[in-house]
Order: C-alpha cells, then structure tokens, then sequence
C-alpha cells in the first residue's frame, strides 16, 4: 500500500474535483490553467450525459435510431444524444479546436481554431449494453495541438501517438458514475455524487495490482482466436482464474485495474486487427493502464508505441496487471 504523504494528510475528506484541479494544477503539463478547464469541461460533459444514461429507461430515447456509425454498426439513440452533448460542452468549453468521435468519420472542428488542445473520444462505449441497464462509459484523450494556433486543425494534430497525451480518462456509468483521469502524474477516481451535482475524490492515486486472477474476454470466439490465445483461456481455467466480461470495455477495464486482471480483445477470424478503435479507446486506456501502474499490449509492443496511421484504426488489445500482460505476451 502507498504511505501516504504530508500532502495527502493535509487534504479534506471531500474533496471535489475543481478543488483537486486547482491544487494539482501545476503539477499539469502545460500547467496554464487551460487543460484544468477542459478537464472541467468534460466533468460538465459527463454529468449531462450521466442525466442522459439515468433517464433512459423513462423516456424514450434508448433504442436505435435508424442509422449506423461508420464503422457500420447500428447506432442507438443515446450514442448520439452523448456524442452531441459532448461535442458541445467541449465547443462551449472553448479550449479545444477538434474533435474526432467513434460516430464521426471526419474531424469535427468547434470553431475555437484559438484553442489549443485536440480531444479524441468515444461519447458512449459499450453500445450494446445500453439498453439494459448494464454500465457503459465514455472514454477521452487530450493532446496539445502541434498546428500553429489560429489556425484549422489538422490530422496531423491527432497523429502523434499514444506518448503524446497529456490527459486521459474515462467516465463509467455504472452503479454508481466515476470520472477517471490522468494527467501524467498518477490516476485518480471521482465518484459523482448526484445530491451535490459535484464529483468527490473516490480513489486516490489507483494502482493496479501487479498480478491478478481475473481474465476478461469473449469467449464466444473461442474458436476463432489463434492457438496461443486458446492456451492462454485453457491455462486461465485451470488455474482457477475467474471469468468477468460485462461487454463494455470501461467497466471491464476499472474493475481489472482496482482488483487484478486482464482484458483481452485479440484478433479473431471476424476481426484480424481486433475490434477496438486506437486512438479513442485503447490509447487512453493504455495511458491510464501505465499510469496506475499496469500494462498495455497489442500483443507484441506497448500500445502507446503503436504509430497511428488514421483516425479509426483498430488494434488487438491487451490491458490490465503487468504480470498477467507479460504472460499473454510472451505466449504470442
Ligand atoms: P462499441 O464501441 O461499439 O461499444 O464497441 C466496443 C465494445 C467494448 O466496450 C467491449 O469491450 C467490446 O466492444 C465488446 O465487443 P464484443 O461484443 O465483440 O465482445
Ligand atoms: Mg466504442
């Protein structure tokens, strides 16, 4: 367990997230108060989206909604209602010049070219766990923009690999809604509490245990992972690992990286590069994996060494404890 510091003990019970921003603001790259109000901004992003998801059973806004995303997948309705909640919080947050978002095919630019950070998201993971009621989450990215401010992005600004982000995280809406982030200095958690409308410091400084027994993966395609990845399940089974797959990779992706274990989305027949999207789901992740401590592979290199190629690459993914990682990977 981490001793705790003469800062630590020095901090309230309670802490809200605009407080810890404010005190951990310089330790912030690019400490100049702009990436504290983005962080701000996509706090604000995902309280509405939490009202959103909170309301879904109510009224009728779940369901799909005719169209599907670029990736050809049916988009649901809350997808879309979380995609534009979010875009718009970020072009009212007027720190973020574009944006690019799993359900847009091209960047999608705010109209702030004076802004100077890029944001790679996927509003609402997890879409087929939307309508029932089971936890689904909303990822980000951040860089600092390499164009010339004043100037339209480019794609080049997205472009510049996983080592650049200078902030990632997540916001599970599950049993109760967590905001997760990194800025580069270590990962905190802030659980939303609803009667307040603020996020409370929940988990500090999270690190994920070094080993673990969880292994988490679709094993109905069992059949179509290469034989490696069969020995590893086999191997999983017989030493009595435990088998936990919700389906939505934020909630799978927390609860490994509070408890032990490790996610696997390997190349399948369907899916010889995997199905997860680089640049706004596995990156940040990845980030937030090296950043409590744990690990994150494409089976033969870290993730945030992968060189991205264009905005909706998808890679095999590998995440969780550092030893359960090493394992699979010495296995490929
Ligand atoms: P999505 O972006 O359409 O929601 O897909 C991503 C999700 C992840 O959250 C989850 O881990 C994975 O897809 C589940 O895929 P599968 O149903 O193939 O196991
Ligand atoms: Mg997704």
């Amino acid at each position: 367990m981490a001793t705790k510091t003469a800062q630590d003990l020095a901090l309230p019970v309670g802490v809200t997230l605009d407080r810890f921003i404010m005190r951990s603001q310089s330790a912030f790259p690019y400490a100049t108060g702009d990436l504290s109000q983005l962080l701000r901004d996509i706090a604000l992003a995902g309280k509405i989206i939490d009202r959103e998801v909170n309301r879904a059973g109510l009224v009728d806004i779940s369901g799909g909604v005719g169209t599907s995303n670029i990736q050809g997948e049916a988009q649901q309705k809350l997808d879309v209602v979380a995609n534009i909640r979010f875009i718009r919080a970020l072009k009212n947050g007027g720190e973020v010049c574009a944006i690019i978002s799993e359900e847009d095919e091209e960047i999608i630019y705010t109209g702030n070219d004076n802004g100077k950070y890029v944001v790679a998201m996927d509003p609402l993971d997890g879409s087929s766990n939307i309508d029932v009621n089971v936890s689904i989450g909303t990822i980000f990215s951040i860089y600092h923009r390499v164009t010339p401010i004043g100037t339209p992005a480019t794609i080049e600004d997205f472009m510049q690999g996983g080592r650049k982000q200078v902030g990632a995280g997540y916001i599970l809406y599950g049993s109760s809604t967590i905001l997760v982030f990194s800025t580069g200095s270590g990962v905190n958690g802030f659980t939303h509490e609803h009667s307040l409308g603020e996020f409370i410091l929940s988990h500090k400084n999270i690190r994920c245990p070094l080993d673990g027994k969880i292994y988490s993966l679709n094993d109905g395609y069992y059949d179509g992972f290469q034989a490696s990845v069969q020995e590893y399940v086999l191997d999983c089974r017989r030493r009595d690992y435990s088998a936990r797959y919700i389906g939505s990779l934020v909630g799978d992706f927390h609860r490994n990286m509070l408890k032990g274990g490790v996610y696997l989305y390997p190349p399948t027949q369907k899916d010889p590069n995997g199905k997860l999207r680089l640049l706004y789901e596995c990156y940040p992740l990845a980030f937030l994996a090296e950043q409590s401590g744990g690990r994150a592979t494409d089976g033969y290199g870290d993730i945030l060494d992968i060189e991205p190629k264009s905005l909706h690459q998808r890679t095999p993914f590998y995440t969780g404890s550092v030893r359960m990682v090493e394992d699979i990977q010495a296995r490929l």
